[in-house]
C-alpha cells in the first residue's frame, strides 16, 4: 500500500490542516440525490486535447494498472477523515493510455449526476489523484460516488468528482460547478483556500 499521508508536509502543514476536525465517520456530501449508475452500461470517457479519446466499460477500465494507496480526505465544511484505503488508476496512467497532448493546460472532470470540477493540468499530474473504486476493501459505496470516483487529498474533497464519467484534457482553464458558484479554484487545505 502507497502511503501519501505525508503529504501535508510538501505544503508545509499539519497533517489536519487549520480550521478542520478529525472524523472516523465518513459523512456524505452530495449537491443532489445519489445517481442511479449501472456499472454494466457505465462508460468512461476521456476526449479533449488527446492523441487517444477513450471509451472504457468498467472492466476495461480496471485492466489498466492500478494501485492501492493510503490517504486522507479533507471537506471544506471542516471535517477530515484520515487513513482511507483507495485502490484504483492514477492520474497518471490515465493521462499515459489517453497521450495527452502538449497544449494541454488544464483538467475538466464530469459525473453522472451532472457535477463538474476542474484542475490545472500540473495540479492534476500526481499519483495520488486517484480514480478509485474500492474504499478500505470493499467496493466504493454508491453515496460515496461508486461505481467510480476521484479523489484529491491535496486538496477539497470537493475537487474529486463522485460517480465521474470522463475526463476532459483543455486547452484554456475552465471552472467547475462549485467553482463557478464560490468555492477557491485553488482549494489548499493548508493554506484554507475554501471560498473565492
Ligand atoms: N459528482 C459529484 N461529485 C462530488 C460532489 C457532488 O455533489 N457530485 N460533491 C463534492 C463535495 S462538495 C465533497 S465534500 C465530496 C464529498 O464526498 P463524500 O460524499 O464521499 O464525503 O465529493 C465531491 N464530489
Ligand atoms: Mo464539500
Amino acid at each position: 500500500m502507497h502511503d501519501v499521508t505525508g503529504l501535508h508536509e510538501e505544503f508545509d502543514g499539519k497533517r489536519l490542516p487549520p480550521g478542520q476536525r478529525e472524523t472516523t465517520r465518513f459523512p456524505v456530501l452530495s449537491k443532489g440525490e445519489t445517481p442511479s449508475v449501472n456499472r454494466d452500461e457505465w462508460t468512461f470517457e476521456v476526449w479533449g486535447a488527446v492523441e487517444n479519446d477513450l471509451a472504457l466499460s468498467f472492466d476495461e477500465f480496471r485492466d489498466l494498472p492500478t494501485e492501492s494507496q493510503k490517504q486522507d480526505f479533507h471537506c471544506v465544511t471542516g471535517w477530515s477523515r484520515f487513513d482511507n484505503a483507495f485502490r484504483g488508476v492514477t492520474f497518471p496512467t490515465l493521462m499515459e493510455a489517453a497521450g495527452v497532448r502538449d497544449d494541454a493546460v488544464h483538467v475538466m472532470f464530469h459525473a453522472a449526476d451532472g457535477y463538474t470540477t476542474n484542475l490545472p493540468l500540473d495540479t492534476c499530474d500526481r499519483r495520488e489523484v486517484l480514480f478509485a473504486w474500492e474504499l478500505d476493501g470493499e467496493p466504493l459505496p454508491a453515496e460515496h460516488g461508486g461505481p467510480l470516483r476521484v479523489v484529491t487529498p491535496h486538496k477539497y474533497a470537493y475537487k474529486g468528482a463522485k460517480w465521474v464519467t470522463g475526463v476532459e484534457f483543455l486547452t484554456e482553464p475552465e471552472r467547475g460547478y462549485w467553482e463557478k458558484r464560490g468555492y477557491s479554484n485553488t482549494a489548499n487545505p493548508w493554506n484554507e483556500e475554501r471560498y473565492a
